[in-house]
C-alpha cells in the first residue's frame, strides 16, 4: 500500500482519488486526491475551494475530522494533516485562480502541522517562492483557530467568528483560505494579491521531500 500519491500515482500519473496508507491514523488506508497536473505531479489535495456549495463556517471537530468532497470543496482534518506532515517532511503547493481567470501559485520548501495538544500549530514553512506573493509567512507559530476555539492573538476578538472561517489567525491575517466563498470584503483571500479580492479557485495540496523519499526507501 503507497504512503503518499508519488507513490500511488506512480503506475498511471493521473490525477484522481487513491487509497494511501498512514501508520499513525486509525482510519488508514485514507483515500485522498492526488494531483498529477502541477510540478511534475504527486501532490495531495488537503484542501480545495470551487463553489459556495459547503459552509466553511465549521466548529473545532469539523476541522479536525475534515468535511467536504473529495473532488470538490474539501478540508482533508486537522488530525491527518498533523500525521502526514509530522512523519516525514512535507512541501506545500498553493494553487490561486483570481476571478478575472488570471492563475497564480505559492510553493513552500516546508509545511509542518503541530498536534491537538499544541493546537495545530503552523510549525514550519521552509522557503518561498511563487507569483502571489508571501501571505503565510505572518501566520508561523500560530495555532488553529474556530469559531468555537479561539486561539488568535487577540484578547478580546475572535477572528474566527469575524471572518467566518478558521485559519492560523494571528492579529488576524494575510492570508485566509477558508473563507466565505464570494464574500468581497472579507471572503477567500491572499492579501499579498489584493487586500479587497476574493478568489474563485484555491487548492492547497502537499508532498513528500526528496529527502522524505530517500528515507523511504531506505526503510522498505
Ligand atoms: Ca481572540
Amino acid at each position: 500500500m503507497p504512503t503518499s500519491c508519488v507513490e500511488a500515482a506512480a503506475g498511471t500519473f493521473k490525477s484522481g482519488v487513491y487509497k494511501i496508507h498512514l501508520k499513525r491514523l486509525s482510519t488508514s488506508p485514507l483515500e485522498v486526491f492526488c494531483s498529477e497536473e502541477t510540478d511534475f505531479g504527486g501532490w495531495l489535495v488537503i484542501q480545495r475551494r470551487i463553489s459556495d456549495s459547503v459552509k466553511y463556517t465549521q466548529d473545532w471537530q469539523a476541522y479536525k475530522d475534515g468535511f467536504g468532497e473529495i473532488e470538490g470543496n474539501y478540508w482533508i482534518g486537522l488530525e491527518k494533516l498533523h500525521a502526514l506532515t509530522s512523519s516525514c517532511e512535507h512541501g506545500l503547493h498553493i494553487e490561486m485562480e483570481r476571478f478575472d481567470g488570471e492563475n497564480l501559485y505559492v510553493k513552500y520548501t516546508e509545511f509542518v502541522i503541530g498536534s491537538e495538544s499544541e493546537r495545530y500549530a503552523l510549525k514550519k514553512m521552509g522557503n518561498y517562492t511563487g507569483n502571489a506573493g508571501d501571505g503565510l509567512i505572518y501566520h508561523i507559530y500560530m495555532k488553529f483557530s474556530t469559531h468555537d476555539r479561539d486561539n488568535d492573538l487577540y484578547e478580546d476578538y475572535n477572528c474566527a467568528k469575524y471572518y467566518k472561517g478558521a485559519w492560523w489567525f494571528k492579529r488576524c491575517l494575510y492570508s485566509h483560505l477558508n473563507g466565505e466563498y464570494e464574500n468581497k470584503s472579507d471572503g477567500i483571500n491572499w492579501i499579498t494579491i489584493d487586500r479587497d479580492e476574493e478568489l474563485k479557485f484555491v487548492q492547497m495540496m502537499i508532498r513528500p521531500t526528496e529527502k522524505c523519499l530517500r528515507r523511504i526507501s531506505l526503510i522498505n
